[in-house]
């Protein structure tokens, strides 16, 4: 469906550049001026037609005994779901009634890349005051999201859902649809959050490991960490004392319903709208059949849970035959709270909630000690993903060992630990590991020694559920990739970070606007790019204006994506092909580590220009 299009609306998107760029930033009459400062609603009102105006203002939001600024779309949080259909053009006018810059990004939309809503990479941004117009023709369907992308507006209600239909028949058939848009909601202002993560990594953290709590952990494995300066509790960095979860813009107290006839087959939108939170999505009771990741289309795969990254889409099908009420429960990844709403055939009718479980530890193999299985296989039961590009590094003894399916948490760390110690310590910083081309310093307080790609593990704290649990393995395209292209070259990027002074870079370099030196791409390569997390997080690694196609082990069924989770110690390979001339942002779509500096543009020449 993408491909389609591409040749011809590529040629008129190049041609009418100078035309377009008319139409950016007129003023406002005056009328429409002015700060809306009042309540905030909640919930999603549907925009669609040939123009849609969105209008940013401040205003005030509560959920649960908790309230503060927010920044309102339309009057509402999130904002309202822009609902397009496949061909046809539209006019996308936003208009910016702050007193600071905003802009809205369209989340995993094909589009020139002027248009792309980036502050400082693809456009200036929109003064106060003043109106930005995008004409867009999708060329693409499925489920997406827009936010924004200037400063930290995204964490304050700033976002909203996609919707494009297919122009001819969905190959996903329902009967009734509902967008679960998880994010969060906090009355701390978003630059004291960022302010305090620099003070301190751990300032967030209440789930700290102590001797007297009640962790497995044995007395040698809390010298360990303690050693090394690190917790195996350091999950998130913000997490639910300061975070209420929302689905939808309705915290657990406000009781959010959504309906079902028994029978139907109901499709779930599901969006991590999120600035800094994975969630673990279940219906207990149900199951949920996986159709779409990040809008593309997949052959339908059946999962009991799902872990989804920040800024991630997946689309599932529920079909609840019994009348009655089914908890949607997002837990976040950390265990510290749960977004939740019941989806319920009898109006009033609320669902048991299932109780937070255990918060999970990281492991040796979260520290890129990538010499055990432990998550490697789980539920794909393929040993290997993916092609790996550098067969003489990889440990294919090691591989073969994987960890059974559903070991005890504890074993995983337990007995890397005891070999760890073994060897007599360790360097958990040889930057001698490091290609030429990261930039080592005191940005980097960790070097993955033997990051192995894990794709196959479910996300953290799913690899022992008994129950069924999605992985990167699993996801095939729902067509066959006839056409598909052996990469022209290959080339590594490094995830690198010191948490403790909550610095987060690729290859060592804080993207600064600057003095930015892009990643640049010649037009129509074809590349293969395998990133390297040396870092003890999970990062949810977002390119703007192309998809690329997870190298996952599926052949010419490699899914399509948009954002890709690189797990900690370990790395993630995708192949894409740079047919979107332009620059784009290409970042982590945890809000505080692209601050902080986890960011590059990516350069594609024009047609017939020099790379
Ligand atoms: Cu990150």
């Amino acid at each position: 469906m993408i491909k389609s299009n591409l040749s011809l609306s590529r040629r008129r998107m190049i041609g009418s550049l100078a035309a377009l760029s008319g139409l950016a930033a007129l003023p406002m009459p005056a009328w429409s001026m002015g700060k809306m400062g009042g309540p905030v609603r909640k919930g999603i009102h549907e925009l669609s037609g040939a123009k849609i105006d969105l209008h940013i203002a401040d205003g005030r939001f509560a959920t649960g005994g908790r309230s503060g600024h927010a920044i309102a779309v339309n009057g509402t949080v999130p904002g309202p779901l822009i609902r397009l259909k496949e061909g046809e053009q539209t006019i996308l006018s936003v208009h910016n009634m702050l007193d600071v810059d905003s802009s809205v990004h369209w989340h995993g939309l094909l589009l020139p890349f002027q248009f792309d809503g980036v502050p400082g990479i693809s456009f200036p941004g929109i003064k106060p005051g003043e109106r930005f117009d995008v004409p867009l023709t999708p060329r693409q369907s499925g489920t997406y999201w827009w936010h924004s992308h200037s400063g930290l507006q995204e964490q304050v209600g700033h976002y909203g859902p996609i919707i494009i239909d297919p122009a001819g028949p969905d190959p996903v058939q329902y009967d009734r649809e509902h967008i679960i848009l998880l994010s969060e909601f906090t009355p701390m202002h978003p630059h004291a959050i960022m302010k305090k993560l620099k003070v301190g990594e751990g300032y967030f953290s209440m789930q700290k490991t102590s001797a007297t709590d009640d962790y497995p952990l044995s007395a040698e494995e809390r010298r360990m960490w303690g050693r090394m300066r690190m917790m195996p509790t350091d999950i998130a960095d913000v997490s639910a004392p300061t975070y209420s979860y929302l689905i939808n813009g309705h915290g657990p107290e406000d009781g959010l319903e959504l309906p079902f006839t028994p029978g139907e087959r109901v499709r779930l939108r599901i969006i991590n709208g999120s600035a800094m939170t994975f969630f673990n999505v279940r219906l207990p009771g149900l199951s949920m059949t996986v159709v779409q990741a990040d809008g593309q289309n997949v052959q339908p795969v059946e999962v009991d849970e799902l872990q989804i990254g920040v800024a991630e889409t997946y689309d599932v099908i529920v079909t609840p035959t019994e009348a009655g009420a089914f908890a949607i429960a997002a837990e976040s990844m950390d265990r510290s709270g749960m977004a939740q709403a019941s989806l319920t055939s009898q109006p009033g009718r609320e669902a048991a909630f299932p109780a937070l479980r255990d918060p999970p530890l990281l492991s040796m193999v979260d520290m890129g000690h990538g010499s055990h299985g432990g998550g490697m296989d789980h539920g794909s039961g393929e040993a290997e993903a993916a092609e790996p590009m550098d067969h003489g590094k990889m440990d294919h003894a090691a591989m073969g060992h994987a960890m059974p399916e559903a070991a005890p948490a504890d074993a995983h760390s337990g007995h890397d630990m005891a070999a760890m110690d073994m060897s007599g310590g360790m360097d958990m910083r040889d930057t001698a590991l490091l290609p030429a081309s990261v930039k080592t310093g005191p940005g980097i307080d960790m070097v993955a020694m033997n990051p192995q790609d894990r794709t196959g593990y479910p996300g953290l704290g799913l690899d022992d559920v008994p129950h069924r649990v999605l992985n990167y393995r699993l996801l095939k395209s729902l067509e066959m990739d006839h056409h598909k292209r052996a990469p022209d070259r290959e080339m590594e990027l490094h995830l690198t970070g010191n948490m403790e002074r909550y610095m987060w870079s690729f290859d060592g370099r804080k993207f600064s606007a600057v003095g930015d030196d892009p990643i640049r791409f010649g037009y129509d390569e074809r590349v293969r790019v395998k990133l390297v997390n040396d870092t003890m997080m999970a990062h949810p690694i977002h390119l703007h204006g192309m998809f690329f196609e997870l190298v996952n082990g599926q052949g010419h069924y490699q899914p399509k994506k948009h954002t890709v989770i690189v797990q900690p110690g370990s790395s993630a390979t995708f192949d894409v092909t740079t047919d979107e001339p332009g620059d784009w942002a290409f970042h982590c779509h945890l809000l505080y580590h692209m601050h902080a500096g986890m960011m590059q543009t990516v350069s594609v020449a024009f047609p017939g220009g020099a790379a």
